[in-house]
């Protein structure tokens, strides 16, 4: 649950229809893999991430963040009930992967730089206020099946 106003809805809504999804999610995993190197460790079959460029060149980062966008693209549509929405996912990332829930409050920060760099100007203080909500909710509904 993610206690947004009905503007603030309409805004984030808004801006996100104007994402893209395949380039926006490869830069923000990219940027989480460059930024804090030790998640590189869930993803040690990715081959050469030892450079930014190596990270941003390497087809499976592309891959895999756009995988992770489009699941987050889901709960978007889904902002009342986002620990529904993400709760298998919790429970594989708990489970089966055992990345440390941190980690996504990791990577809704750089996601709400991604977004700040792509539209500059039209991401106001507002909408990344709710951006910032928004990228909380969606960490938490992902920790909630943790144990
Ligand atoms: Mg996770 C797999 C979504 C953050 C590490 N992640 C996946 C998958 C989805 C997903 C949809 C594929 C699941 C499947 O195969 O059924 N991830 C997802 C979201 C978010 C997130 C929505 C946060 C918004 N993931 C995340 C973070 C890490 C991570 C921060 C580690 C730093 N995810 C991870 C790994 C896998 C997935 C290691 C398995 C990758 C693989 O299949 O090789």
């Amino acid at each position: 649950m993610v206690h947004l106003t009905a503007e603030e809805k309409a805004a984030v809504g808004a801006l996100w229809g104007k994402v893209n999804v395949e380039e926006f999610g490869g830069e923000a995993l990219g940027r989480l893999l460059v930024v804090y190197p030790w998640t590189q460790r869930f993803f040690d079959n990715f081959g050469d991430l030892s450079t930014p460029a190596a990270v941003f060149g390497n087809a499976k980062v592309k891959a895999h963040g756009k995988k992770v966008l489009t699941a987050f693209s889901e709960g978007m549509k889904h902002l009342d009930n986002l620990k529904g929405t993400f709760a298998q996912l919790s429970e594989l990332h708990c489970d089966k992967l055992h990345v440390d829930p941190e980690n996504f409050r990791l990577l809704g920060n750089v996601l709400v730089i991604v977004l700040a760099r792509h539209f500059g100007k039209e991401f106001t203080p507002e909408l990344q206020a709710a951006y910032q909500k928004v990228t909380a909710g969606v960490a938490n509904a992902l920790a909630h099946k943790y144990h």
